[in-house]
């Protein structure tokens, strides 16, 4: 550790002295001791905390039943792995579920202390680690959901994303290196034009870019890279998107540019306070130009400058329906699954139909829905007959479509708000009321932590607690003007305190007023009109 870690060592906040008592990853050795004395027994900092460097979460409202975040690379995984998931999920009945999340990756739920050794021999056995996924360390990496399949795309991220999980977390063992950082640190890669990873909010992103060339070079045609982004993040107390660090990398140099942010995150980010830990106020406290220097440092070379504009500048797709592939005859189809929630009985369908009619291959979106690629043209027909796809559409209503949600209270304690539930019963009854002409994306998100991020949403709305009629009541306050793909920025508070009951005629009318939206009766009515004009 530096100067800058010890000097602060008197003002260490209690994450901080129980990180030095004993690192997280220690945890690792002893997963059998603590499914031999069960939850209740156990060391409560080891229990609510330091479990979380291997993935398992406590949940103070569902106590004895934990979380599992796993962690998958770019968003992919194999129906063996899926099948592996679901059959962890399977034994825990009706306290058993699985969402996939907003970093393109899958949470267990219901999972007993006592089958862990259990857990991870079975995912051993599959390649699957839930290593490293929740307090400081790195979260699941971001790549492109279409990555390989995608005719456009300028850059396959899968290959790239594993190399940094590889780095970052020893090939999934745990890596001691990264186990100690400051706060959360998001990566993400974009490797099509669409900015499908939502790079402006990681801490830090690889933009697609060409380089003119330099020199002997600059004859030759543009050579593909990335530009750089760092800093972006959300909190309760501050959300920035991320800023450009002026630097251009060739994809050889991705990994090494993550391992030198991180070491310099780790070993000069701000620990005293951890509302203002994230890598962005060590930027601020920096300037931009001192942090790009020590990131140089630190890689043993300098960084050229940022290529003059990104590649990023399509709309966002979503995925959903069915699209060719760049290889003849194949197709991916994109699934909506509605907030990500995931039951065993659906995983084990899911993980059939990768296999009976694709490659095996699943992969997940940050929107929390699915794809299944490598779909023949000959099976295409009879794929989308599958009951499973009534469930899990591949052509949603227009609010449906877009819908994204956090966990909320019931299973987060953070939460202000109850969310899942809630957003499906009021985008069904919205759909209900308006005739839509475009999709709107709605994101709920239960507390100002912005997991489900409402700052990037046509329509975010955050959990708070607000009161009515002199009683306090679930409530939001609604965001509006987030930009996703080309021009991404952030949307901003523009109504607070909405009791959740009375929130969806004021959706119903933003949805009129700023979407294009039309009631259904209105409309019958103007139709009627028109034909007997
Ligand atoms: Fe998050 C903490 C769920 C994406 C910002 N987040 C939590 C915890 C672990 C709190 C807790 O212990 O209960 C939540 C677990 C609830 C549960 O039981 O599921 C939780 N976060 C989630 C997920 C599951 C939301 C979802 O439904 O998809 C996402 C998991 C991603 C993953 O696979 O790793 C999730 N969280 C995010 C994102 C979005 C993103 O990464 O694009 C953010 C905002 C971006 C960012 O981090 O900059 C986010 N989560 C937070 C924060 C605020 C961080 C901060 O700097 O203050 C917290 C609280 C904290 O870390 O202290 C938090
Ligand atoms: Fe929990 Fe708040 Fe994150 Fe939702 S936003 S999962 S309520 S911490």
């Amino acid at each position: 550790m530096t100067d800058t870690a010890t000097t602060t060592t008197t003002s260490l906040n209690k994450f901080e002295k129980f990180k030095a008592e004993k690192d997280g990853l220690a945890v690792k050795g002893e997963i059998e001791k603590f499914a031999a004395l069960g939850w209740e027994a156990m060391d409560e900092t080891d229990r609510d905390h330091r479990l979380k460097w291997v993935g398992v979460f406590f949940r103070p409202v569902t106590p004895g039943k934990f979380m599992m975040r796993m962690r998958l690379p770019n968003g992919i995984l194999t129906s063996s792995q899926m099948r592996a998931l679901a059959g962890v999920v399977q034994r825990y009945g009706d306290d058993g579920n699985a969402d996939i999340t907003t970093r393109q990756n899958i949470q267990l739920r219901g999972i007993r202390i006592e089958d862990l050794p259990d857990i991870f021999n079975r995912f051993h056995a599959v390649g699957l680690t839930s290593v490293q996924s929740g307090m400081d360390n790195i979260r699941n990496i971001t790549g492109d959901p279409v990555a390989g399949l995608d005719a456009d795309e300028l850059y396959d991220t899968r290959e790239v994303v594993q190399q940094i999980q590889d780095m970052l977390t020893n090939k999934g063992e745990g890596n001691p290196e990264f186990s100690n950082l400051p706060r959360k640190f998001n990566i993400a890669i974009a490797g099509g034009r669409d900015n499908s990873v939502h790079a402006e909010i990681n801490d830090l992103a690889f933009v697609p870019a060409f380089e003119e060339g330099t020199g002997e070079e600059s004859s030759q045609s543009p050579i593909f890279g990335f530009n750089v982004l760092v800093g972006g993040f959300f909190s309760a107390k501050r959300c920035e998107a991320a800023i450009p660090l002026n630097a251009w990398v060739s994809p050889e140099d991705v990994v090494a540019v993550c391992r030198a942010v991180l070491e310099v995150y780790r070993d000069h980010g701000l620990r005293a306070n951890r509302q203002k830990s994230r890598l962005m106020w060590l930027i601020d406290e920096w300037g931009l130009e001192k942090f790009r220097q020590e990131v140089e440092n630190r890689l043993g070379k300098s960084l050229l400058p940022a290529a003059p504009k990104d590649e990023i500048d399509w709309e966002k797709r979503d995925h959903i329906g069915v699209y060719k592939q760049k290889q003849p005859g194949l197709n991916y189809v994109g699934l909506h699954i509605p907030v990500g929630r995931l039951y065993a009985e659906d995983m084990f369908e899911i993980a059939r139909l990768a296999e009976v009619y694709g490659s095996g291959e699943i992969r997940f979106t940050v929107e929390q829905n699915i794809i299944i690629p490598n779909i023949p043209d000959s099976r295409l027909a009879t794929f989308l007959t599958e009951p499973l796809l009534e469930r899990f559409s591949i052509d949603p209503g227009l609010l449906t479509r877009s819908l994204v949600s956090c966990t909320g209270s019931q299973f987060c304690n953070f939460a202000l708000i109850e969310t899942k539930n809630r957003a499906l019963g009021i985008i069904k009854a919205l759909e209900a009321e308006l005739i839509l002409t475009a999709n709107v994306r709605i994101h709920w998100t239960g507390c100002p932590n912005s997991c489900g991020q409402p700052q990037v949403a046509d329509i975010g709305l955050m959990g708070t607690k607000t009161r009515k009629n002199g009683k306090a009541v679930e409530g939001v306050d609604i965001y509006m003007g987030g930009k996703v793909g080309k021009d991404a920025h952030l949307g901003a508070c523009v109504i607070k305190g909405i009791p959740c009951e009375d929130l969806q005629p004021i959706l119903q009318n933003l949805l009129i007023e700023h979407f294009g939206a039309k009631p259904k009766q209105e409309a019958l009515v103007t139709h009627w009109s028109v034909d007997h004009n």
